[in-house]
């Protein structure tokens, strides 16, 4: 079937064995918190709190280092193609008893360990949320000073951990601002609080460290703070303009219901030359559910390959659904982001891209359309192949035994 499809793909000028090597060489950073609701593993860790949610009590979820760091290498080996592990402060391993605002990189050395063990990259955020110092949904907006000074001191050092990172692995690491502030109800000024935001990341940026991608992630609103979001999309993209070194993180489920980041990535390559992303699915809201192959999937990826810009753009996911098997989640959310951009790495660029300058939307139309029909599918059991991996649906029996031998037994 390959051999048909490389065949027929020719013909389109379409070169499939390119289009493999190429998909499986685009890294995609797996968001840790999938494996365990986004609960981490401070001393006393609490319920996720700070506008953000998991739904669900499917059995099984990974309660300590050991076990989530098993479930990824377990749902790794699933996985074909490069990979990152995408961690949040709050997945510490340490001994020592300590408060955000005192981590240290060799609090991390745990996950460097299985980085290096596993050959792949790591990516870090500051956990701003799910915690005390979140007072009145607020941190780095706040109008008390040590509020804001512990939420700085927190990010300056996870900033240091982001760097550790990136000298341990040899890989840039992304280091993700994302702050919950913001109101319920209408606010009576919104300017002090963005204007105490702003001072308070000049602060958290100003010490240059070498392999760090330092982003900022905006957002609509959130469950609790409806009505304002301090970080907004125009404040963060503003900033990040002004700060070189900065940049706005994308993440899909953070925009107005009919806006969607596929549209946004040109527009953001003409001005930066990285793109952090968070893809996620969001269904009516930012509900974070497992990214399908659906057609926004598609088009992110169709962006990012048509603009070339797979070493601009760094994909992340940010998904977190408790009710289904989260291996499960891992894999089928990881291989659809995947599978989208070989989808689009076997588009016959060069004419769909000639049709358009050349105003023919005709041919533009029924080409795009057709081009749907070719077999990509018979291409993507091909990458299994090479990537290593049991393909096809046969590495589901394997999740579902791993789940009553390993998962099941976690009660
Ligand atoms: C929240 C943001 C943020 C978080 C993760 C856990 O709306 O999307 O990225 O989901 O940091
Ligand atoms: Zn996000």
């Amino acid at each position: 079937m390959y051999t048909d499809a490389k065949e027929l793909y020719a013909r389109h000028g379409v070169d499939t064995d390119a289009a493999i090597r190429t998909a499986l060489s685009i890294p995609i950073s797996i968001n840790c918190w999938q494996g365990d609701d986004v609960i981490g593993f401070e001393k006393g860790a609490r319920a996720l709190s700070g506008g953000i949610q998991t739904t669900g009590n499917y059995p099984g979820r990974a309660r300590t280092p050991e076990e989530l760091a098993a479930d990824f290498e377990f749902a790794a080996s699933f996985i074909p193609g490069a990979k990152k592990l995408n961690l949040h402060a709050s997945y510490l391993v340490s001994g020592r008893d300590v408060d955000r605002d005192g981590i240290e990189p060799e609090d991390y050395r745990f996950w460097v360990d299985l980085a290096k063990r596993m050959g792949i990259g790591l990516d870090f955020n500051p956990t701003c949320f799910s915690h005390p110092m979140v007072v009145n949904n607020l941190t780095l907006s706040s109008p008390h000073r040590e509020v804001r000074d512990f939420w700085i001191e927190h990010c300056r050092r996870a900033r240091r951990v982001a760097a550790y990172f990136a000298a341990e692995t040899g890989k840039e690491c992304v280091c993700n601002l994302w702050i919950p502030d913001g109101f319920k109800d209408t606010p009576a000024d919104r300017l002090t609080p963005r204007l105490r935001l702003k001072e308070a990341l000049d602060e958290i940026f100003s010490e240059r460290l070498e392999g760090v991608v330092d982003s900022v992630e905006s957002k609509v609103f959130g469950i609790g703070v409806e009505s304002f979001t301090v970080g907004s999309n125009e404040f963060y993209l503003g900033y990040a303009k002004g700060h070189p070194g900065v940049y706005q993180l994308l993440d899909s489920g953070h925009y107005h219901p009919t806006e969607v980041i596929s549209e946004k990535i040109s527009a953001l390559l003409t001005q930066f030359d990285r793109i952090p992303l968070h893809v996620t699915r969001s269904v009516r809201w930012d509900s974070d559910h497992v990214v399908r192959l659906d057609d926004e999937l598609c088009e992110i990826a169709k962006e990012i390959v048509r603009d070339k810009a797979t070493d601009k753009v760094m994909i992340g996911l940010d998904f977190f659904d408790a009710s289904i098997n989260r291996i499960v989640a891992w894999v089928v959310g990881t291989n659809n982001m995947r599978k989208a951009l070989l989808k689009a790495l076997l588009e016959d660029e060069a004419r769909l891209k000639a049709d358009q300058e050349a105003e023919d939307y005709s041919h533009l139309f029924a080409y795009s359309e057709y081009m749907k029909q070719l077999p990509w599918s018979d291409v993507w059991r091909r990458l299994e192949e090479v990537g290593g991996v049991k393909g096809g649906f046969d590495w589901y029996s394997d999740v579902k035994k791993y789940e009553e031998d390993v998962l099941l037994r976690r009660v």
